[in-house]
């Protein structure tokens, strides 16, 4: 296989369907998935350990395994327990510059507004296991909420005969208070619903598999969730000055996730997409996951795009709204300020995506299927919510009270009018 270059003006309309479309895969199993969260809901503990022994092949024993956490990060090797704390470290440090401050400000003499915002009280980490365990997603799910200040983090992962000592320290690492050994749409209904083991939370965080995602989908309403987040996406748009080897190793290295990544290349100019072809030829067949990248590759919304301007790359970038959006290109900061719509961004040829996947600080739970149109990824705001505050003195009143009492009157809410009305007397009366 070779990845072939296409000119962007002449993708037929099922082409760009393929690449603005992108499709979790969610509707073939919600039918499924909702009966597997019905009877965790009615049944608990019973429903979630026969779901476990049906799905993951797995009798469970105990169903938490916070101890265990604690135990695997105590046992872990030295240079991994250090790439595991420098992540953790230079996550928290980003995602506490994040921390909004409350704040109050007179507007006019007398109109005190402000903000403030406080903490989710318990809410639900999935963290996947299985062939994609990943310990990093521990530490992009939990690190923000801690930070946020949420007192009961929980976390839920998938059960294994051998459970992934490096995700169980990462998850202890991060700071969740309680861990279980549940996975797939079991789990996320025994956090949304609770169980006799599991208790329930108000927001559900975190990537999973279509199972899990369809689960949240079906149990968004009961619970909070953040978002639905497909398979891994990168589009990089590269200039004539761009390493193409680069640019391959991205495209190559968010293929590696899952057969149905979609991962682009845009270029302006030939020569770079002919470049870019080649690399990515040569570097795939050296690659460990070769199988699941050429897969990747191969999807149609997959390819390397040969634009006949940068804005038409950007046109294209804007439709698309990538998860990750890599530039490299000479003017990458002019080309940014045209794009709205990206969940995270990698200027310059010295910023890997994988930079940000594991240890810049960036967080790497993010919008896929063009929902970066709509939302950011995970921050510090995930976790929190906001209430406004106000004060008016005499004179603050004195000044709104006849906008209030007009409108008031206007929507026939008499008794609204009658609350300023009896102030306003008393207020009248003290200055008369
Ligand atoms: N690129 C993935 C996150 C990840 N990468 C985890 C490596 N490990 C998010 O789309
Ligand atoms: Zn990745």
């Amino acid at each position: 296989m070779t990845v072939a270059v296409r000119e962007l003006a002449d993708l037929g309309p099922d082409e760009r369907v393929a690449f603005f479309d992108r499709d979790a895969g969610i509707e073939a199993v919600r039918g499924d998935v909702r009966g597997i969260v019905d009877r965790v809901r009615e049944e608990g503990d019973v429903a979630v350990r026969e779901f476990t022994s049906k799905f993951d092949d797995v009798e469970l024993g105990n169903i938490t395994i916070t101890d265990e956490c604690e135990r695997a990060y105590d046992e872990l090797d030295a240079d991994l327990l250090e790439a595991i704390e420098t992540a953790v470290a230079n996550v928290r440090e980003f995602h506490e510059a994040q921390l909004p401050a409350d704040w109050r400000e007179e507007f006019s003499q007398g109109r005190e507004l402000g903000r403030r915002f406080r903490p989710l009280d318990r809410v639900g980490v999935y963290v996947p296991g299985g062939s994609a365990a990943y310990p990093s997603s521990a530490i992009m799910g939990v690190v923000p909420a801690v930070v946020a200040g949420v007192e009961h983090v929980t976390v839920v992962t998938p059960p294994a005969d051998e459970l992934n000592p490096v995700t169980l320290a990462a998850i202890h690492a991060a700071g969740a208070d309680a861990v279980y050994s549940v996975g797939g749409a079991q789990a996320i209904a025994g956090l949304a619903y609770g169980t006799e083991t599991v208790t329930r939370v108000q927001k559900i965080v975190g990537p999973g598999n279509k199972w899990v995602t369809a689960a949240k989908a079906e149990v968004r309403g009961d619970v909070e969730i953040d978002f639905l987040a497909g398979p891994s996406e990168v589009v990089v748009i590269a200039d004539e000055t761009a390493n193409p080897e680069y640019v391959a190793t991205e495209l190559i290295a968010q293929a590696e996730h899952d057969p149905n990544t979609s991962v682009v290349a845009v270029t302006d100019d030939e020569e770079t997409a002919e470049a870019i072809t080649t690399a990515i030829d040569e570097q795939v067949a050296s690659r460990e996951r070769e199988d699941i990248i050429r897969a990747g590759l191969d999807n149609e919304a997959s390819g390397v795009l040969l634009a006949r301007s940068m804005s038409e790359a950007i046109l294209f970038t804007e439709s698309y709204a990538p998860e990750h959006l890599s530039i490299i290109a000479e003017d990458d900061e002019s080309l940014l300020e045209r794009i709205d719509s990206a969940g995270s961004v990698f200027l310059g040829p010295n910023t890997p995506v994988a930079a940000g996947d594991y240890a810049s600080g960036t967080n790497h739970v993010l919008p896929t299927n063009g929902s970066a149109h709509v939302t950011g990824g995970l921050s510090v705001e995930t976790f929190l919510r906001s209430t406004t505050v106000q004060r008016l003195s005499a004179d603050g009143l004195s000044e709104i009270g006849e906008t209030i009492t007009t409108l008031a009157d206007a929507e026939g809410l008499e008794a609204h009018a009658a609350s300023v009305r009896r102030r306003l007397e008393d207020i009248d009366d003290e200055q008369a």
